[in-house]
């Protein structure tokens, strides 16, 4: 038998030669039956391996898991993998492999290409994580027992993909649920993410969101109010109308399959954020904060100041949108109150908790990203208060967030890691409002001080500290005062601003530096 299937989409097709138990053709009930075995399958591989497993070099090599679906063992002495579909035989099983009855062999696919059938065995090619092909060839060179054709699909790092349970005879591929190298996989496929019609970003009016699933016969349920999407919350079913700053989470369920991981986009309307109202955090479960140590609790407070704001709404709404802004949702439970992160005391360690991360940066657009991490608490606890975002898999997120979010940044932009375990969300709490002996403090930037009400106590911004980010580059703390530039001095361009960041410390206008990014 020769089974077909078309699980991959249009464009790819998989291939898995899982031949029955076939009786000999020469049917006579005198002689004995001959047994033809099962052909092994590709039943599991990685192609992006950052902390899953790792090989005798201590490596994390990507792999290919191969299932014997037998009752006996099999020898797979003279098999071949290949990335290839015009050289089949690229990389040759040793003589001397077998698999045991309905067990797995693990091959690691590194280009490192080992040979000794008694170690570990590792292929002369790795596996690309943007798809490509890959099939498992009989030892005539031609037959193909597995293809991913002409690619398996794009990859996330650390999740698996493969043959749901061990069903060979009608088999079923996807993104698994769990990483099983050697071993027995999930019985069932996780569905693919839900895709939204509209992307995550800043909204002026209302529009109209779609929502699919490219798996058939799943259902999609979402919420509009942060939490994590369930099997009772509202199924979707046609258009939803987005007026005001929502973010969407949803999620596919379908029976016999692993739902999706919920995926989630932010839709944020900045006249909604410039206005929102100050007592926002006390509809929630709040436990009272302190804004000093000893002092009594006060209540939140979640306005823009409204002294700010009113008559310079057009001002603060480009300020706001020439910055990369993040977007964290979550369980309402999970952040706030007795268990949530935001309330925990600060002599406690804070438990972790999932949470979703969307990315949204007007001015690189293509940075744009929702990534899967966690949560924990990482200050005194405040009116205002530190998050430290994490990424591992322990939530069915990626092991770490490949992102352009520093490189993208006004400072060393070049050299900056793209791929973060970690990334702490800094109240400034002891430089801000919500402490009572320090004046807020988050800006020296010189149109700031000469317009809106500068360094004189009792405005807002009195410490003239460099901004953390350029404190590195700046060395020890100036407090001298930065010369002012006349008003006919022409606007710096990019390469003159690093110039001028050096020698003082005053930061170029925001307003300006817009002007002088291409
Ligand atoms: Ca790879
Ligand atoms: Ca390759
Ligand atoms: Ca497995």
């Amino acid at each position: 038998m020769h089974a077909v299937v078309s699980r991959l989409g249009a464009s790819s097709r998989l291939t898995v030669s899982a031949r029955p138990v076939i009786a000999c053709s020469v049917i006579d009930l005198l002689e004995p039956r001959l047994l033809m075995a099962v052909q092994p399958v590709i039943s599991e591989f990685l192609a992006s391996n950052k902390v899953t497993n790792v090989d005798e070099n201590g490596d994390h090599s990507d792999w290919v898991e191969i299932f014997n679906p037998n009752p006996t063992p099999l020898d797979l002495s003279g098999y071949f993998l290949t990335d290839k579909s015009d050289k089949l035989n690229k990389w040759q099983v040793p003589a001397g492999v077998t698999i045991p009855a309905n067990g797995y062999k693990l091959i690691w696919a590194d280009e490192k290409n080992r040979t000794d059938p008694a170690g570990p065995l590792h292929t002369n090619f790795a596996l690309s994580k943007d798809g490509e092909y890959l099939a498992l060839v009989e030892p005539d060179g031609t037959t193909i027992d597995t293809e991913f054709a002409p690619a398996f699909p794009s990859q996330e790092d650390d999740v698996s993909y493969g043959l749901a349970g061990t069903n060979v005879a009608t088999p079923t591929y996807g993104k698994l649920p769990t990483r099983t190298p050697g071993a027995a996989n999930a019985g069932s496929v996780q569905l693919a993410d839900v895709q939204f019609g509209t992307q995550r970003g800043f909204f002026t009016s209302v529009f109209s969101l779609t929502m699919t699933t490219p798996s058939s016969g799943a259902t999609i349920r979402y919420t509009l109010d942060g939490n994590t999407p369930t099997s009772s919350s509202p199924a979707y079913t046609g258009p939803i109308s987005i007026s005001k700053t929502t973010v969407v989470r949803a999620i596919a369920f379908k029976s016999g399959s692993t739902s999706s991981v919920v995926a989630s986009q932010s839709y944020i309307f900045l006249d909604d954020v410039i206005h929102q109202p100050k007592n926002l955090r006390n509809q929630f479960p709040t436990t009272p904060k302190q804004i000093s140590k000893g002092t009594s609790s006060v209540a939140q407070d979640t306005e823009m100041d409204p002294a700010v704001v009113n008559g310079n709404e057009a001002v603060i709404k480009a300020g706001l949108t020439s910055i990369p802004t993040l977007s964290i949702s979550t369980d309402f439970n999970k952040m706030f109150g007795a268990n949530g992160v935001y309330d925990q005391p600060e002599d406690k360690v804070t438990p972790e908790q999932p949470i979703s991360v969307e990315l949204i940066d007007p001015a690189h657009p293509d940075s744009n990203d929702g990534v899967y991490g966690i949560v924990d608490g990482q200050s005194h606890d405040r009116m205002k208060r530190s998050l430290r975002l994490s990424f591992k898999t322990d939530f069915g997120g990626p092991s770490k967030w490949e992102t352009d979010l520093l490189k993208n940044g006004p400072l060393n932009g070049d050299t900056a890691m793209t791929e973060l375990d970690d990334l702490t969300l800094r109240a400034g709490n002891n430089r801000s409002w919500a402490r009572d002996n320090v004046p807020a403090a988050y800006t020296e930037d010189e149109w700031y001080q000469r317009h809106a009400g500068g360094r004189q106590r009792g405005g807002v911004a009195r410490d003239v500290r460099p901004p953390l980010h350029q404190r590195r580059v700046l060395g020890p703390l100036q407090r001298r005062r930065a010369p002012r530039r006349e008003a006919a001095t022409p606007r710096p361009t990019a390469s003159t601003r690093r110039t001028r960041s050096r020698s003082t410390t005053t930061a170029t206008p925001r307003a300006t530096r817009r002007t002088g990014t291409p």
